[in-house]
């Protein structure tokens, strides 16, 4: 096959299980230790525990997403080289128990990023949304970040006025929930669901970056990475960071996995085949700047992980999550690229919200029903792409 077929569980709370999973052709599992904090070391016995779990059900785990990068090592905090050790004896562990694949990502305070979680399409679907003026009004009103008024365009900032005059308490609440705190729970873990004042939190945090651009946080990467991939080869692990989603600069913080300039100067920081990239389709094509189908040329084959998820960018500098059949994220050619990469782990990324899933709960974009029928469609695409003449 040209991917392994993966999905994101999230674990054994999960409400959808291992044998669902593998009714819809499912082969591997991508989870992580949902319950260690970030920074505390991944043990060898916790590791098999959840191998032994997931293979018992006739599945595999193929990928760990994520082994999350704490906040300090990102800025450089006094405390670092103690976080960088434990990265790397999680690692070492990871490599041993034979869960050689191993996603995070690099973007400060906060992880990816939409407006709505459950904004309802024509045919009555309801997707992920990023709305640009509703993400300005947050920076601008909301956590009223000094200066913020001047990361947008005119036209855009008329808007966030309007918006301030009608926007309803109900409407605040839901924005803060959105942008912070729903989304993230389940990722860097900087702010949980139930957690008080989620505003404060991501304001103090902001305060770390406050002398830290674009440079000096790759070199705060190239650090980290200089200290871990020597580990990862040794114990045949391949690491793959996850683009920035979305790909540009947000609440003032560099973000520098954002374009193909960004992904040639990460794989050089460190080149070695072990140091690679999640080719994500739906938080690259999220960028106007970003060509996707030439990204995948250009580092296909320092791709250890792929997200086959497409989206739609509007006029007004919106994006809405898109199905995989249309979209920037151009996914049939996608594949067509890594159809000579045989049998990486694929996922889809999210999913729409649709049918019996509307009123459910689940993690943001992780329903199952839309996420299945993106699964069928990307096998259909990948049976075309293998077996295509020419
Ligand atoms: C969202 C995901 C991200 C991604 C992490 C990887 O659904 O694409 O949360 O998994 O950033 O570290
Ligand atoms: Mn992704």
């Amino acid at each position: 096959m040209i991917f392994e077929k993966t999905w994101r569980w999230f674990g054994k709370n999960d409400s959808i299980t291992l044998s669902d999973l593998r009714q819809i052709g499912v082969e591997g599992i991508v989870t992580a230790l949902h319950h260690i904090p970030n920074g505390e070391v991944w043990s060898g016995k916790s590791i098999n525990d959840l191998k032994c779990y997931i293979e018992n059900s006739g599945l595999r785990w193929s990928v760990v997403e994520s082994l999350p990068v704490s906040e300090s090592i990102k800025y450089a905090g006094r405390n670092r080289n103690q976080l960088i050790e434990n990265y790397k004896v999680s690692l070492a562990n990871l490599g041993k128990a034979g869960v050689r694949t191993v996603c995070y990502n690099f973007m400060p305070v906060i992880d990816w990023i939409r407006t709505d979680l459950a904004r309802k399409q024509d045919n009555g679907t309801y997707s992920l949304y990023f709305d640009l003026v509703r993400f300005a009004y947050f920076d601008i009103h909301i956590l009223k970040r000094v200066k913020a008024d001047r990361d947008y365009s005119s036209e855009t900032l008329e808007k966030v006025h309007h918006l301030a005059t009608i926007i309803s308490t109900k409407e605040k609440e839901e924005l803060i929930e959105n942008i912070i705190v729903k989304t993230q729970g389940f990722v860097n873990g900087n702010i949980k669901e139930g957690d008080q004042n989620p505003v404060a939190i991501f304001n103090r945090l902001l305060v770390y970056y406050k002398d830290i651009g674009k440079n000096q946080l790759r070199e705060n990467l190239k650090y980290f990475l200089q200290q871990v991939i020597p580990v990862a080869e040794e114990y045949g692990v391949n690491l793959c960071i996850h683009p920035d989603d979305p790909p540009f600069p947000v609440f003032g913080l560099p973000r520098i996995i954002t374009n193909e300039e960004d992904i040639a100067w990460f794989l050089n920081a460190v080149d070695n085949f072990h140091n690679g990239l999640t080719f994500c389709a739906g938080s690259l094509s999220a960028g106007r700047h970003n060509d996707v189908v030439n990204l995948a040329k250009k580092f296909a084959s320092r791709t250890h992980f792929v997200h086959l998820r497409s989206t739609n960018v509007l006029p007004n500098g919106d994006f809405v999550e898109a199905s995989p059949l249309e979209g920037r994220g151009n996914l049939l050619r996608v594949i067509e690229i890594f159809k000579k990469y045989q049998n990486l782990p694929m996922r889809v990324d999210h999913g729409p919200l649709m049918l019996t899933d509307i009123g459910k709960e689940y993690n943001p974009g992780y329903s199952f029903l839309g996420r299945m029928k993106a699964l069928g469609e990307i096998s259909g695409m990948m049976e075309a792409v293998l077996h295509s003449i020419g």
